[in-house]
């Protein structure tokens, strides 16, 4: 190796031992997500639902600013909500989880939508979610595929 490449090499191993990457590092979780669950579908359904309760035990908030999944195309955190009689719903970009509080994610309210699923969901099986948070980062959750009344049923 000649002597100016070794120069090279020596500055380029001391930038990049000085780089700091520019997001936050993830701290212990303090979030405790329970029973999640999501309804089976049909065949030719493309969209479902995900559901579950997040607790943070900590005593800092903490924000749900993201979903992946590889069960379907898109996955996103919606609102559903009445209006004029009639069921709708929103994306929301962000769900503030409090201090030593819950939030549930439930039929009528908020859920993970999932839209374009790659397969049926199938009774008894289950899939993976990814949860993306502001401090937590991310979070795995598995769904279990229940009935269409959720778990106890
Ligand atoms: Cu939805």
């Amino acid at each position: 190796m000649n002597k100016s490449l070794t120069i090279f090499l020596a500055a380029l191993i001391t930038l990049f031992a000085g780089f700091q990457p520019a997001i936050a590092e993830s701290e212990p979780s303090s979030l405790v997500i329970s029973q999640p669950w999501a309804a089976h579908t049909g065949k030719r359904t493309m969209s479902a639902a995900a559901y579950f309760t997040i607790s943070n035990t900590g005593d800092t908030a903490d924000t749900l600013i993201g979903v992946k999944s590889d069960s379907a195309k898109m996955s996103t955190l919606h609102r559903s909500y009445e209006k004029d009689g009639i069921m709708r719903m929103d994306h929301i970009p962000a769900l503030q989880i409090p201090a030593g509080g819950q939030v549930a994610l439930s039929p009528g309210g908020y859920h993970i939508m999932l839209m374009q699923l790659a397969t049926p969901l199938k009774r008894g099986e289950t899939f993976l979610l990814t949860l993306v948070f502001e401090r937590a980062g991310e979070v795995p959750v598995t769904v279990n595929i229940t009935g269409i009344g959720g778990p106890e049923h």
